[in-house]
């Protein structure tokens, strides 16, 4: 946060490891790298993005809540949608927090974090469900 305070860049993307919502001293962990950015600039962090993986179940909304209930989750990040888990499990943390879904990933490379397109995302919903039905 200070390299990036101090050489003036427009982002810092911090990554954290995988945080255990269930394990109250990994979650102040977290607590404390949002203080520390805040300290290194005033009003950081600007966003915070829970990344969340498609293949998990209702578990995901739990935990969304979770988190949400600790910190100021501003964004969702829905990765392994190339897979055959289409995410529906977002509509009910999106309704739930109230916050949108801003990337998904839809593969391995650099190019497969794709921003979120609702249009997309809904229509590969029902295709889904129409292939179930039939
Ligand atoms: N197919 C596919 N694989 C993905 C996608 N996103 C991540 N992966 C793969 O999943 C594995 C785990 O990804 P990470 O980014 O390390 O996961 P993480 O949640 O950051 O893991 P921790 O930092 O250990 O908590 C890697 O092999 C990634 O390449 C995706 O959208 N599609
Ligand atoms: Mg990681």
């Amino acid at each position: 946060m200070k390299k990036g305070v101090d050489e003036g860049v427009d982002i810092v993307i911090c990554d954290t490891a995988g945080r255990l919502h269930s394990n109250a001293g990994l979650m102040d962990e977290l607590k404390k790298l949002r203080r520390v950015a805040g300290k290194a600039m005033p009003g950081a962090p600007h966003e915070t993005w829970m990344v969340l993986d498609a293949t998990n179940g209702q578990n995901a909304i739990s935990q969304a809540k979770t988190f949400k209930a600790d910190m100021e989750i501003s964004g969702i990040v829905l990765t392994k949608l190339d897979g055959s888990a289409k995410g529906g499990v977002v509509l009910g943390i999106c309704d739930e927090l109230k916050v949108p879904v801003r990337f998904v990933g839809v593969g391995e490379k650099i190019g497969d974090l794709r921003p979120f397109d609702p249009t997309a995302f809904v229509d590969a919903l029902y295709a889904d469900a129409g292939a179930a039905e039939n």
